[in-house]
């Protein structure tokens, strides 16, 4: 039978040989911009490398660093100010825990990657002019995000004929781009991209269905800490997603994906250890 599970295999991210047995967490790190004196910046980074640090303290695998630039309705930067903001953040942390950027420039990707980079993670999927190349000229790995319209209109007018297949087929589309040029298979992660041109009902039918995204045997992560729809479910405003968050993680590993993306990560592994235990025939307990 053709593979068509993640389980059992790995990604490779430049140093960095990801084991894909386990769901794995990526820990968020958002990089304010900041209009503050150069103190102030040197702050923010201080601020920035000490919540990765206890990110990783609390079970992350990997930390995603970026700005606010794809959050709904977010102005344009110029890549000069993107690579300002993430820069002294992956210098500070790199060669000790896998970094993940958002970017889509492949100026900041080409820099980043230099200062050791173990992924990219592009919502707009290398389609900037160059990107490909950047990253097949790399090591790293890369994941590669649907998104429907552009950040600053997205939310406005979401409109699909069947949402899971349009996504599907426009990743496979996106990942066979990556593989032609010469992006080996096994550093390459999809995205359904919750929340990126789509209405809660989108959302809501993509992760039900999250499993005709993992079954096309590309690495599957899944981005749904604290996203709005979230929130017209539970009735909560973005402080009080928590419980929310962790409950989607679950559902999504439990439909395929392998890597999660979350702002929580201590009871978001706590969760995933549980779904762990249950679902791996060889799960054996610590001596303790
Ligand atoms: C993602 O899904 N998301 S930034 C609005 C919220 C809460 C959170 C208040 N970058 C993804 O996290 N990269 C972002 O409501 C991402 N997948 C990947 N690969 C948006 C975000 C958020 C937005």
């Amino acid at each position: 039978m053709k593979t068509v599970s993640a389980a059992g295999r790995a990604l490779r991210a430049g140093p960095f040989v990801l084991a894909l047995d386990r769901p794995l967490v990526m820990g968020i790190v958002n990089v304010t911009p900041d209009s503050f004196s150069d103190g102030g910046r040197f702050f923010d980074v201080r601020h920035a490398v000490a919540r990765a640090e206890q990110l990783v303290a609390e079970g992350a695998d990997l930390i995603d660093v970026g700005g606010e630039s794809t959050r709904p309705g977010a102005a344009d930067v110029s890549w000069q100010d993107e690579l300002a903001r993430v820069a002294p953040i992956v210098d500070a942390l790199a060669s000790r825990v896998p970094v993940s950027v958002d970017t889509s420039k492949p100026e900041v990707m080409r820099s980043v990657l230099r200062m050791g980079a173990a992924m990219i993670n592009d919502v707009r999927a290398l389609q900037a002019p160059g990107a490909l190349q950047v990253v097949a000229e790399s090591d790293a790995a890369v994941c590669l995000m649907h998104m429907q319209g552009l950040p600053r209109t997205m939310q406005l007018a979401p409109t699909y004929g069947d949402v899971v297949a349009e996504v599907s087929g426009f990743l496979r589309d996106r990942a066979m781009a990556a593989e032609a040029a010469g992006i080996a298979r096994d550093r390459i992660v999809l995205d359904p991209g919750f929340g990126f041109g789509k209405s809660p009902l989108h959302n809501l039918r993509l992760l039900r269905e999250l499993f005709e995204i993992s079954r096309m045997g590309w690495p599957v992560l899944a981005g749904l800490s604290r996203k709005s729809f979230l929130g017209r479910i539970v009735d909560r405003d973005v402080a009080d997603r928590q419980s929310a968050s962790v409950a989607s993680a679950l559902l999504a590993v439990e439909r395929g994906a392998t890597l999660v993306r979350v702002h929580d990560v201590a009871p978001t592994r706590d969760a995933l250890e549980v779904w762990r235990a249950v679902n791996d025939k060889e799960y054996t307990f610590d001596e303790r």
